[in-house]
């Protein structure tokens, strides 16, 4: 006898059910952790930048797909974790009075160009034509920082991950203020409370698009519900040990799957509370976190440690158009493609250059050998089966007897 509609419907309801179950069930016996804590406890979602390339790959692949982040721990090298902090920690003033001064020129009324011009104002002009200058690159502050940050574990990994040509449009500081002697807490956001959060996701992937209603300053974001793709990887690079009484990132694992976003507008999601199935990472200084842009993340709101320091960037493929918009003066200091004069472009370490190169508007950012040899591949391709039509038009009739391709009912 013919099922009806809702037998059928039942039966694949249940079917769905007992492959979640399999799932678990599977995911249990190969030790993957499937909750929170366990995934807290067991630290499965970090792997250790000594092992082989290829290991590294496909463990941080998995991990980003499974929960929506990973760790490469000791990614810089012991020796060298004190003179990139004392950078970092040095960056901050410069970056932060840069800033500054850029903000109170603008408020009294001068034009971007015209602060381009002053002592101690470090503006650089932009790719796209009739756009204002804005302020430079952190990397120009960040030298020693600059040659760990192509380190060829991390690039394999986001070139997996991405695509093989990559950009990084993003990068800017984070470090966590310490609680002062006086006894005021520290933390990000100066509340000092750790039963608060600042849920978000990253660009492209937030929806606040950092101007809002704003098309002066609004950078853009990707519409909900958000495509089962990786569009972009952030990576906060941990100069000192994080754990949860010393500034390190909380994330919901598995998040970047949920059609939800913290900053839903129709999502009842309270940006500032904890969420249940949240956990902080734990890392060492040297470690990179790095997560899909769609992860449910947030800066700590406590820090009962020493002061975190920190430096973010956002790694995108070539097809995602990492600059274009928020064109108006107050977007000049926002963390979007901050450019780097020619000069500073070259003084940039050689692996660091193709990934940076979007950023100097003197450079032509052709696309990269790999992108380039599978379009070879695919022209070729093309070439010989125009080839094939022409001469063997009676071959060609049936060669694709064998592909199948099946409609998808649902
Ligand atoms: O501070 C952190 O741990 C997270 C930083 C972050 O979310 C960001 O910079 O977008
Ligand atoms: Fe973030």
């Amino acid at each position: 006898m013919t099922k009806s509609i809702e037998e059928l419907e039942t039966e694949k309801s249940r079917l769905a059910e007992e492959m979640r179950q399999i799932d678990y069930q599977l995911a249990l016996r190969r030790g993957i952790p499937t909750t929170a804590e366990a995934l807290r406890a067991s630290r499965a979602y970090a792997l250790d930048a000594a092992l082989p390339v290829e290991d590294v790959v496909q463990g941080c692949s998995a991990a980003i797909d499974r929960y929506g982040f990973c760790v490469i721990d000791n990614v810089i090298p012991i020796d060298h974790i004190a003179e990139i902090k004392l950078e970092a920690e040095k960056a901050e003033g410069r970056v932060e009075g840069n800033t500054r001064a850029v903000r109170e020129g603008l408020r009294a009324g001068k034009s971007l160009e015209e602060l381009a011009n002053r002592e101690g104002i470090e503006l650089r002009p932009v790719c796209r034509s009739g756009y204002p200058p804005k302020i430079v690159n952190d990397i120009v502050w960040l030298p020693k920082y600059a040659a760990f940050l192509a380190n060829a574990t991390i690039t394999a990994v986001a070139r997996a991950v991405l695509d093989d040509h990559l950009k990084i449009g993003q990068l800017h500081l984070r470090h966590i203020v310490a609680a002062s002697e006086d006894g005021s807490p520290g933390g990000w956001f100066g509340t000092g409370r750790p039963d608060l959060r600042a849920w978000h996701t990253d660009w492209p992937h937030d929806l606040s698009a950092y101007g809002g209603g704003d098309p002066n300053t609004n950078v853009g974001s990707v519409r909900q519900p958000f495509p089962d793709v990786t569009f972009g990887l952030t990576m906060i690079w941990y100069l000192t040990d994080v754990d949860e009484d010393s500034g390190a990132t909380f994330v919901v694992p598995g998040s970047h799957r949920d059609p939800r976003n913290p900053r839903g507008p129709n999502d009842g999601i309270s940006v500032g509370s904890p969420i249940p199935g949240e956990m902080q990472i734990t890392a060492k200084a040297g470690a990179v976190f790095i997560q899909d842009s769609r992860c449910w993340h947030a800066s700590p709101m406590h820090n009962n440690g020493e002061k975190r320091i920190a430096i973010v960037n956002r790694w995108s493929p070539w097809w995602i158009a990492v600059d274009g918009y928020a064109s108006g003066p107050e977007s000049s200091v926002n963390q979007v493609c901050r450019p780097l004069a020619q000069r500073e472009f070259e003084a940039l370490p050689r692996d660091l250059k193709p990934l940076m190169r979007h950023l100097c508007p003197t450079q032509k950012d052709v696309l990269q050998a790999p992108v380039l040899d599978r379009a070879k591949a695919a022209d070729e391709r093309t070439k010989w089966g125009f080839r094939l039509t022409k001469e063997q038009p009676e071959n060609v009739v049936s060669a694709n007897e064998h592909i199948k391709v099946h409609i998808r009912p649902d």
